[in-house]
């Protein structure tokens, strides 16, 4: 029989890796049980939120167990979890606004930013350490034209044409990407070498990513099923 490695009150990443695991579990079966409520015109975007915090409920299992064997990052699964789920936040702004006239371009477009802003995050924390900040700032600029996109580009006048509950939802994933994953870029400072050392090198990096997770992931679900209940 194996036997579960004990945790120190102190290790606040074992302790968000665990908790973010639960709520993660928790939300999952939330978007699932409540999905076939709603009109099949919203069930599309709540099982996404679910698959969204399924997929990262799978890999804070992992994540968890790596970090108690380990007592290191599990970068590797963490990478994996954000190129998946990411997307899937971006697929969330398409299908919202389909109803207005979204396309699939404006989707793809979404798509391929985030995918730039992680690959570059990741050859910055894993591959090329020492030139983190600048991987960091090119990782940057893709998650500023995202916001650009969603706040004032295409999107933006989608939901102003769509009006009603859609622009309001529409409004608060805007904010959740431009406050919520600004915590991000916080937790890379955190972690890896660069000029921001001395203001952010003393936090613990595992730590502000899974708060961030946990903030994302399940609040941009739970805008989404707000959106579904005010519609119905
Ligand atoms: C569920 C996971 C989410 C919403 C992850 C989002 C991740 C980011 C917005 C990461 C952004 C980064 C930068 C803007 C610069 C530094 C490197 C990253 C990848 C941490």
């Amino acid at each position: 029989m194996t036997s579960v490695p004990a945790m120190a009150t102190d290790d606040y990443v074992g302790f968000t890796f665990f908790i973010g695991c639960m709520s993660m579990m928790a939300a999952s079966a939330f978007f699932f049980l409540s999905m076939n409520s709603f009109d099949s015109k919203w069930r599309t975007s709540i099982l996404v939120s679910g698959l969204i915090t399924f997929i990262a409920a799978v890999h804070y299992w992992y994540m968890r167990d790596y970090w108690a064997e380990n007592a290191t990052s599990p970068t590797f699964f963490r990478y994996v979890d954000w190129i998946l789920t990411v997307p899937l936040m971006c697929v969330e702004f398409y299908l919202i606004l389909k109803a207005a006239g979204a396309t699939k371009a404006l989707m793809w477009k979404l798509i391929l930013l985030s995918t730039v802003m992680l690959v570059t995050g990741y050859f910055g924390e894993a591959v090329y350490r020492d030139q983190a900040q600048i991987w960091g700032l090119v990782s940057g600029i893709a998650y500023f034209i995202i916001v650009y996109e969603i706040w004032m580009g295409s999107a933006a006048k989608l939901a102003a044409a769509a009006g009603g509950a859609v622009q309001a939802a529409h409004k608060t994933l805007c904010k959740f990407v431009l406050i919520g994953w600004a915590i991000y870029p916080i937790g890379f400072m955190a972690g890896t070498p660069g000029w921001y050392e001395g203001i952010f090198g003393g936090l613990q990096m595992d730590v502000i990513y899974n708060v961030g997770d946990a903030i994302n992931k399940i609040g941009f679900g739970l805008v989404v099923y707000q959106l579904a209940v005010d519609s119905k």
